[in-house]
């Protein structure tokens, strides 16, 4: 009966004779006629309920995914809908079970069940990525195992570029677009989201220091700048003084420093730089000609940074030396592939890639072998953070 969860089903069940509680809420005889009423499912949180949910309606039920429609025809009236059978660690978001009153003019009725689904208190090896299949162009935060099974909708809200806390236990996103944004903290499964600093200019592509105590990020429209912040909110500080628009900040491994992207003089593209955590020594690391280097991130073992540049005519992930010596071409692909990020034991690199015809992301070796997808959706996913 269960499709795969990434699966939105309809199915359509006819009753007949709607076991109706007699008249309407009004006191009115119910109007009388077939009404199509659709029952849909949205659950964010982890660990999602494993089995998925049961709607009952004026004594009929059907069983739901967790994200799911299932559609009823009935005679109008008054109903009891109610969403049974979640895990106990689930609860819908609003009332349940829910009395509503159906007319054929109002068909097709639409009632959404919100589910949220807290009680993991970790990421422990997985991804955190963006992804606007439940809305086009519409991101959301969603989870997956590294092997892209057990794919899970993390934000409720709309959210951007996010990375995981050093101890897994923790998720920072920013809002990035619009003029005043936020930088926002949620628990691992999802719960608790709330802004740590509410900006008054596009912010964005939030990185934890590894110490787990300050974030970096970027700041500014139309230049940008680094800020970093504590998680409590306190101690904001601007660390680059210089005009540049910095962008995609990755902390290294031991905290002693920040690599990002910049733009350099009038010709000189975007390259990639390294500075000390608190803004000095400045170091310019690429001078690519004819082409960019950007989204810098370290690895685990700190010897190497991978990043992703253009210089081969469109996005590729090349790897280098933390002093800017030896790029080396990893996906070697028409389309474009970006947006690297290290597996926490530093054995693989996942990345984005645009190959399938929409946004995917892909698993490799350090050494680009092994490529494996790990998202299958015709929608947008991009942008993994892999946690410890
Ligand atoms: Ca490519
Ligand atoms: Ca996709």
């Amino acid at each position: 009966m269960f499709e795969p969860k990434s699966a939105i089903a309809m199915r359509s069940l006819l009753i007949v004779a709607g076991a109706t509680l007699g008249c309407t809420a009004d006191g009115t005889e119910p109007t009388v006629g077939p009404v199509d009423v659709m029952i849909v499912t949205s659950t964010y949180g982890i660990p999602p309920d494993p089995d998925g949910y049961r709607v009952n309606l004026g004594g009929r039920s059907a069983e739901l995914e967790t994200t799911d429609t299932v559609a009823f025809e009935v005679t109008g009236g008054d109903y009891i809908v109610e969403l049974a059978d979640l895990a106990a660690n689930c609860s819908v978001q609003g009332t349940n079970p829910r009395t509503v009153t159906l007319h054929p003019e109002t068909s097709p009725y639409l009632l959404t069940f919100a589910v949220a689904c807290f009680g993991a208190e970790r990421l422990q090896d997985q991804i955190v990525f963006l992804s606007d299949r439940l809305q086009r162009f519409s991101n959301h935060l969603f989870v997956m195992d590294s092997d892209g099974s057990n794919v899970a909708r993390l934000s409720m809200d709309l959210a951007g570029v996010a990375d995981v806390s050093p101890d897994g236990r923790r998720i920072a996103t920013a809002s990035c677009g619009g003029l005043t944004t936020t930088i926002s903290l949620m628990n691992a499964d999802g719960s608790g989201r709330a802004p740590i600093a509410n900006i008054a200019s596009p912010s964005c592509e939030p990185s934890w220091a590894p110490d787990g105590l300050k974030i970096v990020f970027t700041v500014g429209f139309p230049d940008r700048a680094l800020w970093t912040i504590g998680i409590d909110g306190f101690d904001q500080t601007r660390l680059t003084d210089e005009p540049g628009f910095y962008s995609g900040p990755d902390w290294s491994p031991d905290g002693t420093k920040i690599a990002f992207a910049r733009i350099v003089g009038a010709v000189g593209g975007i390259q990639i730089f390294a500075m000390a955590a608190d803004g000095s020594n400045l170091t310019q690391l690429t001078s690519i000609a004819n082409g960019s280097a950007t989204r810098p991130v370290w690895s685990p073992d700190g010897t190497k940074i991978a990043f992703t540049s253009d210089r081969d005519g469109n996005l590729e992930v090349y790897v280098m030396n933390t002093d800017g010596t030896d790029l080396t071409n990893l996906t070697n692909h028409p389309s474009d592939d970006y947006a690297a990020v290290w597996s926490w034991d530093g054995t693989m690199i996942a990345f984005t890639t645009t190959r399938d015809g929409n946004e995917e992301i892909y698993l490799m070796n350090v050494d680009g072998t092994g490529l494996v997808n790990l998202t299958t959706n015709p929608a947008d996913d991009c942008c993994p953070a892999w946690s410890p």
